[in-house]
């Protein structure tokens, strides 16, 4: 059963009335279902409770869960989950490339192919010629046991996974500013804040259900203010009182001046400064604080406005905004992250929260949103990229291997000390024969991957086996081995969201065909690769959970309280929670709340993730892009998203509501660009960068800045990342997505 847009509004507003409190995870129930399943949505970092509605072994129905986060509130795509459940391309056999097709294959033909192909590279060039790409999609258990695998039974770090495309600068973020990883703050901020930063996100189209409750907020109280950063006027926009529309790229010289404006408007806290704060420039070199503010000389508005691509009234408003409102919740995503400079955008919002105190208070708190339903959880907890251990601990530290060879039982000093390949040198080493074997799990890199032309070469010669649910991802055209796993609901297991929060996706129904849980398919085929079974002594996921769960508890992550019998009646649980009867941790670094920091500490905040127990203030200079636009490609182009497709399309385009509205991608185009080149709205453009070309419709108007064009990157046939470039953060290694030179040319 699907529903209509229609429907789907009416069903929203019955929902308000659904709130029966303490629906249990499995009840009889009305509505024409048999039982109502409790899950989390598998799309965004929203993270939105969801009850799954099974008749008959099938999934007919999806609501929003009235006693999550969400109350009761889905967007489109959640609710329309269950026709993709139920989707003809999904992938119900194992497969195995023979004479380049891919045929049936069993199990075991399967299994022992790739476990022989791995086997045979690790003996003939060692371990660090195989890898593992993973998922901010897979569950928690699947990405802790994957990582677990290789690093500990495999010996090698190459491990990585899509939240390197993603959200890697926001991690090398907080782990500068605050010595470890992960948001301060939670949801709740946004219905207590006075002001709205929202740098470089499409919040209404990409996490919809907080935006509502941004938007409420806003309704509720006439002086809340809202300040968006972003080179387009997108939805988000819409809502602002201030849209500051800069020049893609250039915006970290604003937040720079913001933080000048503070202080020339003394709305600094130096109180707060004194106490908790340190300065330091990029070779991290310590300053005072007169330092800074020489520093932030440079950076007066009216010296940058220019740069920025705003006017210097504007950028002082904005200053004045964030200062005076009582509370300020920046939210930001990938139009920060996805850029060379990265960790440095990451820091310099956080530098606003540290120089006036807005931190650690309802309503107050440096908020990055996560893309995917369990980067944070699955990706960033359990350390599933290459430099990163469990629970916030590295590989490159001594100690932090020995504490997790300890909890892994596994001889001191066995772990290779060495960090893996990041994902772009990961792919640059299959192109160049360095890695000859990949395993994947729920990611689509063929499609994802910026400057795809050029690691195609890679992937065609690297043996890879992916676990991947549709038929018609575009990864599958490289895959020798493909293994069906169990999808979404079909399996349990944990997600952990953008604000900390775990929560159980349940088992609503059996898989079709011969699909397997994915902790099942890593569990068999490590044996058959002979990784040591006392390694992974799991029957199921439930097992690597109680694991895990002992693993953080001697981190500040500590959640060891979040058992799985609590994660079957609570509707998510926020971390750190170190006892069952703890109930989770809303605001971190807080004394009074923060379980790490004891009661009797003499102050009230502790950033205890740096030895001297306070937060830096980073002096970042501005950058441009790697690729700016210039004269012979006088266009920037900048890729995202549209609010009803998820990612490569494999399972929105599933949905026929879905498609409909969006069956192809297209550019935007500012309407005084298209008038210089004579192009129409739908008219034909050629885009070209240096890489590739390709022809999209036009789509005319005055959504994006002049000199800028915007194009989705969903559409399987259209694939924009032919022309992206592969530059990367040298920081977090994310590559810039979001901006490299072109040229239109009307077709
Ligand atoms: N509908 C939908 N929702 C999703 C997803 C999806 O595929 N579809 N994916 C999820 C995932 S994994 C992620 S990571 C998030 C992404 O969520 P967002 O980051 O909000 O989405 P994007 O469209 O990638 O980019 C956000 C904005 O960055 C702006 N931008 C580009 N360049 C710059 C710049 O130089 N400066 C500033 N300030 N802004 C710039 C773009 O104009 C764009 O509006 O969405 C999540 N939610
Ligand atoms: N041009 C451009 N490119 C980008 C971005 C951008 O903004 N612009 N954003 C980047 C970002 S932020 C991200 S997060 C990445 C995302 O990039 P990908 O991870 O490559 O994109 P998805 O489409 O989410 O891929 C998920 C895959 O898993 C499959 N799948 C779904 N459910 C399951 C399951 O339960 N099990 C298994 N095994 N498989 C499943 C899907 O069919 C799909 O093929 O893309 C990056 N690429
Ligand atoms: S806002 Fe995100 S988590 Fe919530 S229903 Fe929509 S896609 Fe799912
Ligand atoms: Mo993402």
């Amino acid at each position: 059963m699907s529903l209509s847009r229609r429907d789907f509004i009416k069903q929203v507003a019955a929902l308000s009335a659904l709130t029966a409190l303490g629906i249990p995870t499995k009840a009889k129930a009305g509505d024409g279902v048999d039982f109502w399943s409790k899950a989390v949505c598998r799309y965004c970092g929203t993270g939105c409770g969801v009850m799954v509605g099974v008749k008959d072994g099938k999934v007919i129905t999806v609501k929003g869960d009235p006693n999550n986060h969400n109350k009761g509130l889905l967007c489109l795509k959640g609710a329309l989950l269950a026709p993709v459940i139920y989707a003809k391309e999904r992938v119900t056999k194992p497969l195995i490339r023979r004479n380049g097709k891919l045929e049936p294959a069993s199990w075991d033909e399967a299994l022992d192919l790739t476990a022989r192909k791995f086997r045979e590279s690790i003996d003939k060039f060692g371990p660090d010629s195989v890898g593992y790409y993973g998922s901010g999609q897979a569950l928690t258990e699947e990405t802790y046991l994957a990582s677990k695998m290789f690093k500990a039974g495999l010996k090698t770090n190459n491990v990585e996974g899509n939240p390197r495309l993603c959200m890697a600068s926001a991690v090398g973020g907080y782990t500068t500013t605050f010595g470890k990883d992960e948001p301060c703050g939670c949801f709740e901020d946004i219905d207590a804040t006075s002001c709205f930063f929202i740098f470089g996100s499409n919040t209404s189209e990409c996490h919809p259900v907080l935006f509502r409750r941004i938007a409420a907020r806003k309704q509720n109280d006439p002086k809340v203010k809202v300040i968006v950063v972003d080179p387009r006027t997108t939805n988000t926009a819409r809502i602002a009182d201030l849209h500051l529309r800069v020049k893609a790229g250039n915006d970290l010289a604003l937040l720079n001046a913001m933080a000048y404006v503070i202080f020339k408007e003394e709305l600094d806290d130096p109180r707060f400064i004194r106490k908790y704060v340190h300065f330091k420039d990029n070779g991290k070199n310590s300053h005072s604080l007169e330092e800074y503010l020489q520093f932030l000389e440079e950076y007066a508005p009216e010296k940058v406005a220019d740069t920025i691509g705003v006017s210097a009234e504007d950028i002082w408003t904005a200053g004045r905004m964030f200062g005076e409102s009582p509370a300020s919740l920046s939210l930001w995503c990938m139009g920060a992250n996805q850029r060379t400079r990265g960790v440095w955008a990451n820091n310099l919002i956080s530098n606003l929260h540290l120089i006036t105190g807005k931190i650690g208070k309802p309503g107050s708190s440096p908020f990055s949103l996560t893309g995917q339903p369990n980067a944070c959880g699955g990706v960033r907890d359990t350390g599933g990229l290459s430099h990163l251990l469990p629970a916030g601990r590295v590989i490159a530290k001594r100690e932090h291997r020995n504490q997790v060879e300890k909890q892994w039982g596994i001889p001191k000093d066995s772990l290779n000390p060495k960090p893996g390949l990041h994902t772009m040198a990961l792919f640059e080493a299959m192109n160049k024969g360095k890695v000859n074997c990949l395993l994947t799990l729920c990611t689509n890199p063929a499609h994802s991957l910026p400057n795809l032309l050029k690691y195609n070469s890679g992937m065609k010669k690297c043996f890879m086996a992916c676990i991947e649910a549709f038929s018609d991802a575009k990864t599958l055209e490289f895959a020798d081995v493909v293994f069906p796993p169990s999808f979404w609901v079909e399996r349990e297991g944990v997600f952990g969201c953008s604000e900390r929060r775990y929560a159980l996706v349940g088992k609503a129904i059996d898989a079709p065909g011969e699909c397997r849980d994915s902790v099942n398919i890593l569990v068999d085929l490590a044996t058959r690769m002979g990784v040591d079974p006392k390694l992974l002594p799991y029957k199921d996921s439930t097992d690597v959970w109680n694991e895990w769960r002992e693993v953080s508890s001697i981190t500040p992550y500590n959640f060891k309280g979040i058992t799985r019998e609590r994660l079957r009646k609570e509707s998510g649980i926020l971390w750190p929670c170190p006892t069952e009867d703890h109930p989770g941790t809303k605001r971190r670094y807080v004394r009074g709340e923060d379980p790490n920091i004891p009661k009797d500490y003499p102050n009230k905040y502790w950033f205890y993730g740096n030895p001297d127990g306070r937060a830096i203030v980073w002096m970042r200079p501005q950058k441009p892009p790697a690729e700016p636009a210039d004269a012979e490609y006088p266009f920037v182009l900048t890729t995202g998203r549209v609010i009803d497709h998820w990612h490569t399309g494999t399972m929105t385009n599933k949905v026929p509501e879905i498609n409909k509205s969006f069956p192809e991608a297209y550019v935007e185009l500012n309407d005084q660009d298209a008038a210089r080149l004579k192009v129409q709205n739908g008219d034909n453009v050629e885009l070209i960068s240096r890489r590739g070309a390709m022809v999209f419709q036009a789509r005319v108007g005055d959504v994006c800045n002049p000199g800028l064009v915007f194009v989705p990157w969903f559409d399987p046939d259209k694939l924009i990342n032919e022309l992206t470039i592969d530059a990367i953060d040298p920081g977090s290694k994310q590559p810039e997505f979001k901006i490299c030179a072109c040229k239109v040319r009307k077709v």
